[in-house]
C-alpha cells in the first residue's frame, strides 16, 4: 500500500459526497432509519426492472422526488458553501464526486462537479438515448421530443445494475489525489463504496471521512471525523485552508 505524503498546495482534492451532506438541507436520505428505503422497495423503485415491470409506479416515486427538490425551502447548506469555498481557496484542483441528484453543490459554488448518480433537473430517452434539462412530469405516455417515441422517457437517475457516470474520469482523479474526503455516505454502495479502497492502494492520497456515524468500510479511511456534516465539513475545510493536511 502507497504510504500518503504531506500536502503540496498544487495537489488535487477529490470530495465523494452522499445523501448525508443533503439532510440537513431537508432532503431525505436513504438508509438512515427514516430514509427513504425505509418507506420504499428498492427493488420497486430503483431498478430497470422495476421500471419495465410497473413504469408508472417508479415514474410516480421520481416525479415526486424530482418536485421536492424544487422546493423554495431546499437550499445548499453550510457543507456545501464550505466545499464551493474549498474551490476557490484551494491552489490546486477541487473536484466533487456526487452521488447526489440534487444540486446543492453547484447552489454552494462548486463548479467541478460529476453527478454520478444522475441530475434529478435531467430525463433522458431509452429509445434515442437524448438527454435533456427538464423538469416535466413524466408518465408511461410521455413522448421524446426528439424521436417521438412513446414509453421511453425516464429520469436520468442510476439505478441498481446500472453503470454510474464519469467513471474514467472518477478513476483518474482518484489515483492522482493527494486528498480524498468522503462525506455523508453510508459505504454501502457500490462503486462508490470501493473509491477509499482505490486511493489507499493505486493512489497516494490521504484519505478522511467526514460522517454522522462511521460508515462501513470507515476502517479504511486513515482520518475520521464524525457528527453533522454543517458542522464538521466547514471545520475541516478550514484546517485544511490554513495547513493542509
Ligand atoms: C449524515 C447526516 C448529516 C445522515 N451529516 N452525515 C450484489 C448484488 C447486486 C449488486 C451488487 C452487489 N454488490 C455490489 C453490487 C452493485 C450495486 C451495489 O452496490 N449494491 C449494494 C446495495 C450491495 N451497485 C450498483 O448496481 C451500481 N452500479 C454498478 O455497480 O455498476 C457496475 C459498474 C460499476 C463501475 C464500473 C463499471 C460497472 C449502481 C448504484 C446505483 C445507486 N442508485 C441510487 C439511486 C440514485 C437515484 C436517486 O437518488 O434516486 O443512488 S440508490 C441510493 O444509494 C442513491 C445513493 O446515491 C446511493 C448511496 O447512498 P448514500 O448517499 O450513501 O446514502 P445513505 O442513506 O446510504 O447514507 C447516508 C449517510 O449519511 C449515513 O452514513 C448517515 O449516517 C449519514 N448522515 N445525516 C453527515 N446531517
Amino acid at each position: 500500500m502507497a504510504r500518503p505524503r504531506l500536502s503540496t498546495s498544487l495537489d488535487t482534492i477529490v470530495v465523494l459526497t452522499g445523501a448525508g451532506i443533503s439532510k440537513e438541507s431537508g432532503i431525505d436520505t436513504f438508509r438512515d432509519k427514516d430514509g427513504l428505503w425505509s418507506k420504499y422497495d428498492i427493488e420497486e423503485v430503483a431498478t430497470i426492472q422495476a421500471f419495465q415491470r410497473n413504469p408508472q409506479k417508479v415514474l410516480d416515486f421520481y416525479n415526486e422526488r424530482r418536485a421536492s427538490f424544487r422546493s423554495a425551502n431546499i437550499r445548499a447548506n453550510a457543507a456545501h458553501h464550505a466545499l464551493g469555498r474549498l474551490e476557490q481557496e484551494w491552489p490546486g484542483e477541487v473536484i466533487v464526486v456526487t452521488q447526489n441528484i440534487d444540486l446543492l453543490h453547484e447552489e454552494g459554488g462548486s463548479r467541478k462537479v460529476l453527478h454520478m448518480h444522475g441530475q434529478a433537473g435531467k430525463i433522458r430517452c431509452m429509445h434515442c438515448d437524448t438527454i435533456i434539462d427538464s423538469e416535466m412530469e413524466l408518465s408511461p405516455a410521455s413522448v421524446c421530443a426528439n424521436c417521438q417515441g412513446k414509453g421511453g422517457l425516464r429520469p436520468h437517475v442510476v439505478w441498481f445494475g446500472e453503470i454510474p457516470l464519469h467513471m474514467d474520469e472518477i478513476g483518474e482523479a482518484l489515483d492522482r489525489c493527494g486528498l480524498f474526503m468522503s462525506i455523508g455516505t453510508s459505504g454501502m454502495v457500490y462503486p462508490a463504496a470501493g473509491f477509499v479502497q482505490q486511493v489507499r492502494i493505486g493512489g497516494v492520497g490521504h484519505t478522511v471521512e467526514l460522517n454522522m456515524e462511521p460508515s462501513d468500510g470507515h476502517s479504511l479511511f486513515a482520518e475520521r471525523h464524525y457528527g453533522p456534516a454543517s458542522e464538521v465539513v466547514p471545520s475541516y475545510v478550514e484546517k485544511i485552508l490554513r495547513e493542509g493536511w
